[in-house]
């Protein structure tokens, strides 16, 4: 333990939900061995957010909502290129739920993202349009939270696109990389990990903070 969080640490826990776990929609290989690596983390800190993925039915992100396209293809929305996706946390379905194993009732935001039907939004932060936010930089600065650990799933989308817009943002920011999982769809791993890099994202493990 080299890391000793303050009341103006954040840790961020992305989609540690249902469909991202094995068995689910959208399942992330190994996806459930973060579960109690993060349960520990957030022992450690005063301030801990939950981002919970939140689809309508139908939604844009959706092969399903493209004839003729699968999943994993990709497509060019009004918004920039757009990764397809088997449906996945639909709101209020079983899998849109935290993962039953989760184990920290001190948590206290949780905030929901992807809700609009035309936007995606893998950040926590801000829509795949690059201009809605969620509310969430604001929050955490009202509340003088200034450093941010971050972790979940996955680790090449809604970690890594949560992580660059922290930056963006202002925040001193760390990837906690061993209570991450990644989808690595197309080399999209390590494309995540240079810009994270490239944007002064800190790639820590939990023994740090353990
Ligand atoms: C995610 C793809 C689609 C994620 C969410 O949580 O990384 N990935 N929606
Ligand atoms: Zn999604």
């Amino acid at each position: 333990m080299s890391i000793l969080p303050t009341v103006k640490d954040a840790l961020i826990l992305v989609d540690l939900q249902t469909d991202f776990l094995p068995g689910g929609h959208l399942a992330v290989a190994d996806g459930d061995a973060v579960i109690p690596l993060c349960n520990r983390l957030a022992r450690r800190f005063d301030n801990v957010v939950l981002t919970q993925d939140w689809h309508p039915a139908g939604h844009i992100s959706f092969a399903s909502t493209h004839p003729g396209q699968t999943p994993f293809d990709v497509i060019t929305l009004p918004y920039g290129p757009q990764v397809l996706w088997p449906d996945h946390c639909v709101q209020g379905t079983p899998g849109a739920g935290f993962s039953p194993d989760l184990d920290m009732p001190h948590a206290q935001l949780i905030i929901r993202k992807g809700y609009h039907q035309a936007v995606d939004s893998y950040s926590g932060f801000q829509e795949a349009d690059r201009a809605t936010r969620t509310g969430l930089a604001g929050y955490l600065k009202e509340r003088g939270i200034d450093r941010l650990f971050i972790c979940g799933l996955a680790t090449d989308f809604c970690v890594a696109w949560t992580a660059l817009d922290a930056r963006a943002a202002g925040f001193e920011t760390s990837v906690i990389d061993d209570a991450s999982r990644a989808i690595d769809a197309n080399g999209s791993l390590s494309r995540a990990w240079a810009d994270m890099t490239a944007a002064g994202v800190h790639r820590i493990t939990s023994g740090e903070l353990l």
